[in-house]
């Protein structure tokens, strides 16, 4: 295997940077894959190399295979679910290409044993679950993990291991020991500049589990439409969605949370407030306030902003029906937080309305719209909080010089990842010593588009590199890619993430060290080329084709 020979022959220097750089009793393994990891310019990793990269993975070159009559998965917790369905999704996706069989020669291997040490068959996956896991396939075929969680994961990596060569089924014996660098790997979608059918946002959760995302980030309304049908205030989406077809009933809601459960993935909703909220005034005109101009309400004033987008944030009658909304919204939605927008508030559009002003006076905060932003944060997140549910906000806010709870959530969006913008690194650095918990959004923006792709600028994006403390670093929970559904439909919006999202997986999943561009690119290109093999429509980075796929 001329990878292998390539990659023992790295310079020793190599290797005693990593020894500085890392704990002794680790010591052996990151050798070994830091050894196999990278390879020299122009060479391709061995087929059947996993996306993202484990903590630990060592291939050797022997090899196995399977007869896809004669294979079973077990597991001490054949009565979960989670497994059960997990069974379900691999066999196909391992065994399921016309005409694919065992190698001639080689022995089969017959089963995976995998146990979950917990012993719980966990119903909802949770920032603090364990996605840990170790594999090892040899004569038998083992995976561990502490929860269902981590058996997920390392299926997914197993499925990875297995390669087709001439129509016959192969894997290298390997070992790996692998867990996320990251607890929250998340991944957005804009379901209001443009509806997002049930079955496309499916496929994305599909192409999330293959890349171990853990968060599904449901930016569900905004100032466009209102697609999220509710209970308590059915106008919303009758008069505020773009059609009665363009809608999320209860039942879809529920349907795309399991769906995202049963592969260990978190649906965080987001309902954007107190800016981005025009759709909630086709039932409810009272909740905005009307912007000013010349003394006439209901003015657009100011480039491209409507007249009515921003909540009043002086009414009882706003906290009064947010109240009534999110108790909904907590039935609905299982996880513990819930996104509450927070972005962008009009400033201008408050210090043109009078209404607005009289209250700032009378409240002594005259002039100061940040403490608006501060009375507003305070009373909403009280809301949430009285419901038992956590909150994430994007930056705004807090960058304003408002003071919000200390366990906020704070997700930063502002800032390029040029040298020759405002970087997003100055925006982590002025609220990351203000104490919050943080996830970087910034640098990984999919709605733009670059020729040529810009998969590697993703990919090097790394959310700990800022200046800062290390207890500030501990402080980022991870990152998220976003798509702002402007010019994306159900048609295009699932070659725009894939597999540029999948950089950002290995940044969120894998070291900090896995950094090397060359290895990744045809990582990259396998993991494409694995994708569009289990139906996902993602789109080439490379010149080439995908060899041993094409069936
Ligand atoms: N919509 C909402 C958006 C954006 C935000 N919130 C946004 C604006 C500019 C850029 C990226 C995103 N389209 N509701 C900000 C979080 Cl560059």
């Amino acid at each position: 295997n001329g990878w292998l020979t390539a990659n023992n022959a790295r310079s020793p220097l190599l290797s005693i940077l990593v020894v500085s750089t890392c704990c002794v009793s680790r010591l052996h393994g990151y050798l070994t894959y830091l050894a196999l990891r990278m390879p020299l310019k122009g060479t391709r990793p061995p087929p059947g190399s996993p996306w993202p990269m484990p903590k630990e993975w060592n291939p050797t070159s022997d090899l196995v295979t399977f007869d896809p009559d004669n294979f079973r998965f077990s597991s001490n917790l054949m009565n979960c679910d989670i497994v059960i369905q997990a069974i379900e999704r691999y066999t196909p996706i391992l065994f399921g290409y016309k005409g694919v069989k065992k190698a001639a020669g080689l022995s089969p291997l017959t089963e995976l044993k995998m146990t979950i040490s917990s012993n719980k068959c966990d119903q909802y996956p949770r920032m603090a679950m364990d996605e840990s896991y170790e594999l090892s396939v040899g004569d038998t075929a083992e995976l561990t993990a502490n929860q269902v969680w981590g058996m997920l994961r390392g299926l997914e990596t197993f499925s990875q291991l297995i390669f087709y060569q001439d129509g016959q089924i192969f894997m290298n014996k390997t070992r790996i020991i692998d867990g996320p660098r990251f607890s929250y790997r998340g991944l957005h979608t804009d379901t209001a500049r443009h509806y997002i059918p049930l079955p496309i946002l499916k496929k994305n959760l599909d192409a999330m589990s293959y890349n171990k995302f853990n968060v599904f980030h449901w930016h569900i309304v905004d100032d466009q439409s209102f697609p999220f049908v509710s209970k308590t205030f059915p106008e919303l989406s009758k008069k505020g969605a773009y059609t009665n077809k363009h809608v999320y009933k209860p039942e879809d809601v529920a349907d795309i949370i399991e769906y995202a459960r049963v592969r260990g993935i978190r649906v965080i909703p987001e309902f954007d407030t107190p800016g981005h909220t025009h759709s909630w005034g086709k039932a409810f005109p009272e909740l905005l306030t009307p912007c000013y101009a010349n003394g006439v309400p209901g003015t657009p004033i100011w480039g491209k902003y409507a007249a009515y987008e921003n909540f009043d944030v002086t009414k009882e009658f706003v906290y009064e029906f947010l109240g009534k909304f999110f108790a909904e919204v907590k039935e609905v939605f299982h996880d513990e937080y819930i996104h509450m927008g927070m972005d962008e508030a009009y400033y201008r559009c408050w210090q043109s309305n009078p209404d607005i002003t009289a209250f700032m006076q009378e409240r002594r905060i005259e002039g100061n719209y940040s403490k608006l932003e501060q009375y507003y944060a305070e009373r909403t997140l009280g809301i949430i909080s009285d419901l038992g549910r956590k909150y994430v906000i994007w930056q705004d806010p807090v960058e304003n010089g408002a003071k919000v709870r200390d366990d906020t959530v704070v997700m930063v969006w502002k800032g390029g990842n040029t040298a020759h913008e405002d970087h997003w690194n100055s925006y982590m650095e002025k609220i990351a010593p203000r104490g919050y918990n943080t996830i970087l959004a910034s640098c990984w923006y999919l709605n733009y588009i670059k020729y040529p792709p810009d998969w590697e600028a993703l990919y090097t994006c790394d959310p700990q590199d800022f200046n800062g403390s290390q207890a500030e670093k501990d402080r980022v929970l991870g990152g998220e890619t976003c798509m702002w559904s402007e010019y994306v439909d159900g048609t295009n919006i699932l070659p725009r993430y894939w597999p540029r999202a999948s950089s950002v997986a290995e940044r969120l999943w894998s070291p900090k060290i896995v950094k090397n561009t060359t290895d990744a690119m045809y990582r990259i290109d396998q993991q494409r080329c694995r994708m569009v093999r289990r139906g996902i429509p993602a789109e080439p980075i490379l010149d080439g084709y995908c060899g041993d796929y094409d069936w």
